[in-house]
């Protein structure tokens, strides 16, 4: 029986990839271990720490884990490491692989949105708005969140990660960096804006997307609808009902009124699952299906 085991079982992400593990329908044994114990021989280990433990430990885990998945920022920009989304690029991960990538929850919102339309359009730009739930700041941020007076209750935050030197905020590059590499389109114009908000669970995103091909909006929902866990919906979806589920839904699809080459949008999905733990699953799910 192949071996998949968690590394960083005390964290919320740790627990979150658990009981995404336990869905998986190949035989296989779990294995977890804190971030300081010794880790012992696996098919599969996914790293659920942060980037400076994840930074220290993933070399010291090459010789005893064939697949490395790490689920924090730090070796996503890498260009020998795949940052993966199973339904859009799973050939990223050939059979030399060793570490792999699970992207930004943002960035994963608007990808599964981009990659179905992309055997029919190109795309020049992209703008989105986020309007990221409470959870996925973390323990800390939640726990704030729920004290009276909180400066997130009944409010917008914009600003999301550091504050970098050119204005840009952490979360804001991630959103122009992976997108470019997990769409394999180096030179697509993302601009985006990331706002944190009174919401419990689930990111979403305004988004407007512009090509060099006038939008047909019907053959732009048929590829939505034709693809693995997403979905498009006619009237409104909000982030509250999509707590929970796998899908990553869309709603609003119109084109602009002046530029048939444009098209705006909203998408909301649950950031703690297809923005994370899911995400790692599927990962994993791959790896046993081709390679283990
Ligand atoms: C956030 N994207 O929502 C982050 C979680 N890694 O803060």
């Amino acid at each position: 029986m192949k071996t998949v085991g968690i590394i960083g079982i005390n964290g919320r992400v740790g627990q979150n990839v658990l009981s995404e593990l336990k869905k998986i329908k190949t035989p296989i044994e779990i294995k977890t271990f804190g971030r300081n114990d010794e880790v012992t021989p696996l098919d599969i280990g996914i790293l659920c720490t942060d980037n400076p433990v994840s930074r220290e430990l993933a070399p010291k885990l090459k010789d005893r884990v064939r697949f490395l998945i790490d689920m924090s920022s730090e070796f996503r920009m890498d260009p020998q490491v795949p940052l993966v989304i199973p339904e859009i690029n799973p050939h990223a991960i050939t059979a030399d692989t060793h570490l792999i990538a699970s992207p930004n929850c943002t960035t994963t919102g608007l990808v599964m949105s981009l990659a179905p339309l992309k055997p029919f359009y190109h795309f020049t730009e992209v703008f989105f708005c986020s309007y990221q739930a409470i959870s996925g700041g973390g323990k800390k941020l939640i726990d704030d969140f729920h004290t009276p007076g909180s400066y997130y209750e009944k409010n917008c935050v914009p600003l999301i990660g550091s504050l970098l030197e050119n204005g840009h905020t952490s979360e804001d590059l991630k959103g122009l960096y992976e997108t470019r590499k997990i769409m394999e389109l180096p030179d697509i114009k993302v601009y985006c804006h990331t706002v944190r908000v009174p919401v419990e669970n689930s990111h979403s995103l305004g988004v407007t997307l512009k090509a060099a091909e006038k939008f047909d909006l019907e053959q732009v929902k048929k590829a939505w609808n034709g693809f693995e866990n997403l979905k498009y919906v006619d009237g409104v979806i909000t982030p509250k009902e999509v707590s929970g589920k796998e899908d990553t839904f869309i709603c609003r699809l119109r084109k602009d009124v002046e530029d048939e080459h444009i098209i705006h949008y909203f998408v909301t999905f649950d950031n703690l699952l297809k923005g994370a733990a899911m995400n790692g699953r599927q990962i994993a799910e791959l790896l046993l299906e081709k390679f283990l």
